[in-house]
């Protein structure tokens, strides 16, 4: 079969974020993963020839590469099904009708809707053994229970062996935890003086991180499910406590309201779907709650593969707003009995995937990338406010929040077309309508965040999916008053690679830039108001940078 005529069906449902593909072959490997409980006499093998040894290396590769977007159980979520035969109401192809040769067209050249090329990134034979797996009934994603949670947990300095009080003078609120995603760890920064103070190992690509209400502890969780704590009391910053909240995550927060402080986290589990909830200062584990269950929408079927996606912590109330992906549900967790957690669901649209706070702290938005959709929820009434259209696959990252003469305005990227939408917030004429519309550089997607912060007038946006080169190396930067496109930043000479992500210092007169993918990995510190590079931070330890928290920043939700 021919590329050209496999392009139309599955193009279509392909979207512009299979981003997990580019996590590197050096990334540290998962100690355990549900790849080694995969039996091909489990599965239906379609005829296929396959052995448990490939079976197992399949659902490896494919766990930690391609299920981010195709989802664990192959069913299809930011990208298309890769099941078999086609699914009753898809409108894609099974992969039997690819067959051998057709997979490994879209597996080796990519797709022009997003799909990245894995030529040089999987093996020649890896890319074989992937078309024969993906022939191959999915495997069953194996339970994660309490006790196999338990006994991953390592309490490596109890509370009691803990300092009472940061031993060195450094300004705690001013670090920077950035993640080190191919290198699977996290480097803290003292982001006053811009050395690193530690680079730990904390597991296999990790993806974001959060802080403790207190500001003092930094979790960060990634793909293979393993939440690390990292106390910043200590002269050099140390892991004191790690636990494996299932197979695959991409989310963790803590407990924020008055009186919960540095009391509870909360873990959104990719693989299994579940929300857990451990005691944030030991990570014990307390609970666990699948996320199963039936859409937003009112389709009959029962979603199994019901991922967490975004998670905030409110501050006006004892509750987690937890994203439930495929169901398009968004869940508001009261946390103030965990063992046994009171969740509120709230019907939104699908799927749901990135989201942060309006300026108030009331609201909260969210991308329903798939129905490009903005969800607006308010949150101390636990209720729907209203469901927003702006453009093709929104991805704001946690957004960021301007004001100008139109009003208070929450900000989103899209992935799918070259689009900025402003979402008016505050009472009055137009509230939680798209009140603007803007472009970046250039043509086509690609932006994956936007970075503003109250001191600044500048509005950070980067391309970093966007195909052409030149604008997914470089950053643009906009005028919160006017809107108008203050500068295309290039990357610095001696840095390269693709821009993504913003974070400011926490006088927000710094941005800081990651720049990773390519052969001179860097973080470039910019003056916010010059927009000149005020430092590059680079050395054998900077390995693809990706995000960049600043403690006081997302303890305190600025953004
Ligand atoms: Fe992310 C946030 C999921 C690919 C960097 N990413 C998030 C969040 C989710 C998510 C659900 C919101 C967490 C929250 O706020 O609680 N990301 C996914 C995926 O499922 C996806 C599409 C594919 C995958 O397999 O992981 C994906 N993400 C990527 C990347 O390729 C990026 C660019 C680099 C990487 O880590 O591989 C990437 N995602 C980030 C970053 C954030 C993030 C830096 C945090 C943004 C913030 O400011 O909060």
């Amino acid at each position: 079969m021919k590329i050209s005529k496999l392009n139309t069906p599955l193009l279509l449902g392909v979207v512009m974020a299979t981003f997990s593909l580019f996590v590197s072959c050096k990334s540290d490997k998962k100690e355990d993963s549900y790849a080694k409980k995969t039996k091909i006499e489990e599965t239906n093998s379609n005829g296929i020839a396959i052995s448990d040894a490939e079976m197992e290396r399949g659902s490896a590769l494919y766990f930690d590469r391609c299920a981010g977007c195709h989802g664990s159980s192959r069913k299809g979520a930011t990208g298309p099904h890769l099941l078999p035969v086609k699914p009753e109401g898809s409108d894609k192809p099974g992969t039997l009708e690819f067959g051998a040769d057709g997979l490994k067209a879209f597996i080796v050249n990519g797709t022009a809707a997003g799909m990245p090329e894995w030529k040089g990134i999987l093996t020649e034979e890896e890319i074989e053994l992937m078309t024969r797996f993906l022939q191959v009934d999915p495997p069953a994603i194996p339970p994660y229970e309490m006790d196999e949670m338990t006994a991953s947990w390592k309490l490596i300095i109890p509370v009691a062996k803990r300092p009472t009080k940061p031993q060195h003078k450094r300004n705690i609120d001013n670090y920077f935890g950035v993640i080190m995603r191919d290198a699977g760890k996290v480097a803290i920064i003292d982001g006053d003086t811009k050395k690193e103070l530690a680079v730990l190992k904390t597991g296999f690509a990790v993806h974001i991180l959060r802080t403790s209400a207190s500001g003092r502890y930094i979790y960060s969780v990634g793909r293979d499910g393993r939440i690390t704590m990292i106390d910043t009391y200590t002269d050099v910053p140390s892991i004191v406590a790690e636990v494996k909240g299932g197979f695959d995550a991409r989310s963790v927060e803590v407990s924020k309201f008055k009186g919960y402080e540095d009391k509870y986290l909360v873990f959104g589990g990719y693989s299994p779907s579940h929300i857990a909830i451990f005691d944030a200062q030991t990570l014990e584990p307390l609970s666990i709650t699948p996320t199963a269950g039936n859409a937003c929408d009112g389709d009959k079927e029962f979603i199994e593969e019901a991922r967490v996606a975004a998670i905030v912590a409110s501050h006006t109330d004892p509750v987690w707003i937890c994203n439930i992906k495929e169901r398009g549900i968004v869940a508001i967790v009261d946390y103030t009995d965990p063992r046994n957690p009171k969740i509120t669901e709230i019907p939104a649209a699908r799927f749901l995937h990135d989201g942060g706070w309006d300026s108030t702290g009331h609201y909260f938005l969210v991308a329903a990338n798939a129905s490009n959709k903005i969800v607006v929820i308010d949150v101390p009434n636990k209720k729907l406010v209203t469901i927003i259209e702006t453009g093709k696959m929104p991805h704001p990252g946690r957004g960021t929040n301007i004001k100008n003469k139109l009003g208070n305005l929450w900000v989103t990227s899209h992935l799918g077309e070259n689009k900025l939408s402003f979402i008016k917030t505050n009472p009055g004429p137009g509230q939680w309508t798209v009140v603007k519309e803007i472009k970046a550089t250039g043509n086509g997607g690609g932006a994956l965040f936007v970075k503003s912060h109250p001191k600044s007038k500048h509005l950070w946006v980067d391309r970093t999916l966007n195909p052409d080169a030149k604008l997914n190396s470089s950053v643009d930067v906009f005028d919160t008053d006017t809107l108008e496109l203050v500068a295309n930043i290039p990357a610095p000479e001696g840095v390269d690679g693709r821009a993504v992500h913003f974070e400011y210092n926490k006088a927000g007169n710094e941005v800081w830039v990651s720049y990773f993918m390519g052969k001179k990995s860097a973080i470039v510190i910019y003056n916010d108001k010059t927009l000149k590079v005020k430092q590059i931070i680079q050395g054998d330890w900077v390995e693809n940078p990706t995000g960049k928290f600043n403690v006081y920043n997302t303890t305190h939700d600025i953004y």
